[in-house]
């Protein structure tokens, strides 16, 4: 198999992640880096053994040599990353949030489209092996046709000491961390026709929402919960696992904390533990997410090989992030949002 070559844009917190996993990556390997921020450009340079290292992203594209970018920085230079990729032709994975606004999402799908390059999402959580798990018991059929769920993300972790960027935004949880939950529904129960949401700030040392409760209306007739949480303070702390309760026609799926995974139904209950691999880079609790992100970047080659649609592309995760801004808008207005209109 010949080895695809990659770049990787943005040497931040979770980057690191990203270069363990493409390490581990079959087919494909990071030839150069890029940040804007010297000190990141060497931390990150150093430790993975990468000599071509760039402060400027157009001086990247220009001397090329890579078969894909891998684009991890924050949202705010999502679109104007992904469009230079589109007007280079080299195929590009983009860090969730995808985009600011879904208008800006639409555009860079566009943009890759109409520059023939594969674009996908790094939407990671859908990959974790305990939400794989549910997926599959779900396809054995072994609960019948679910008819109610709720995905539930309630924590008290400190996440601002890692990604101190989080307590400044006007937008906190829902885009944050909702955005995966509300991808690990449509992915279990299918899209969404209309959604409800309300929120919360509870912490005040934050600008953003920490709280959100959120209804939604599966196309398929499904009903679902997402509920998330920064400001959840249990006996046990859960973070990084959504938990996940599922009713069917014929019996029902707990996830529950500690990677169990509990079906009953006509012959009884069985409970699996469904934990993730502790990967040799990773580290407790982080795991679940970092063997994630090993999954998705060896789908990305996978895929790429094959010539076939990425999990979460461009076009699929344009109905995650109308959840997002479907969400804000209803807690905004009280209102019930029609989510098919806004695609
Ligand atoms: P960070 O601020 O630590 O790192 C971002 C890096 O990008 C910084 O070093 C910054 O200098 C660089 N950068 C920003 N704009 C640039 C540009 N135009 N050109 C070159 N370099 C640029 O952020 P982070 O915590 O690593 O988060 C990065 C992204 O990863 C965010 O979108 C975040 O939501 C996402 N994230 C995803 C997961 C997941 O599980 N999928 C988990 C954590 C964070
Ligand atoms: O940024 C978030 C993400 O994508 O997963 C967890 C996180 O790091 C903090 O909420």
């Amino acid at each position: 198999m010949t080895e695809l070559k990659g770049a990787l844009i943005g040497c931040g917190f979770f980057a690191i992640n990203q270069m363990h996993a493409w390490n581990d990556v079959r087919g494909a390997g990071i030839v150069a880096i890029c940040d804007r921020d010297p000190e990141r450009l060497k931390i990150v340079g150093d430790q993975f053994g990468i000599d071509r290292r760039y402060g400027d992203a157009e001086a990247l594209f220009a001397d090329g040599g890579f078969d894909f970018v891998d684009i991890a920085t924050t949202v705010e230079s999502h679109r104007f990353l992904v469009e230079m990729a589109a007007r280079n032709k080299v195929p590009a994975i983009c860090q969730k949030p995808f985009a600011k606004t879904l208008s800006d999402a639409k555009a860079m799908v566009e943009a890759c489209r109409n520059a023939g390059i594969p674009l996908m999402v790094h939407e990671n959580f859908r990959w974790q092996t305990p939400i794989q798990a549910v997926r599959k018991a779900l396809d054995s059929n072994a609960i019948g046709t679910p008819f109610w769920g709720r995905f539930s993300f309630r924590s008290a972790y400190d996440v601002f000491s890692g990604q101190p960027y989080l307590a400044e935004g006007e937008r906190f949880i829902i885009e944050d961390l909702g955005i995966h939950t509300l991808d690990i529904a449509r992915y279990i129960l299918g899209d969404v026709r209309s959604l409800t949401a309300r929120t919360k700030r509870v912490n005040p040392g934050i600008k953003g929402e920490d709280v959100a409760t959120i209804l939604l209306d599966h196309e398929n007739g499904a009903t679902s919960v997402v509920d998330v949480s920064y400001a959840t303070r249990l006996s046990r702390e859960p973070f990084p696992e959504t938990l996940i309760e599922l009713d069917g026609s014929e019996g029902t799926i707990r996830l529950t904390q500690g990677y169990g995974l509990e079906i009953t139904n006509a012959k009884g209950t069985t409970t699996t533990d469904v934990s993730p691999k502790l990967l040799p880079w990773a580290s407790r609790p982080w795991h679940n997410i970092q063997e994630s992100v090993y999954a998705i970047q060896q789908h990305w080659v996978d895929q790429l090989e094959r010539g076939a649609e990425h999990s979460t592309s461009g076009a699929d995760n344009l109905k995650t992030f109308a959840l997002v801004e479907a969400a804000y808008d209803s807690a905004a207005e009280g209102q019930t949002i029609d989510v098919g209109a806004m695609l």
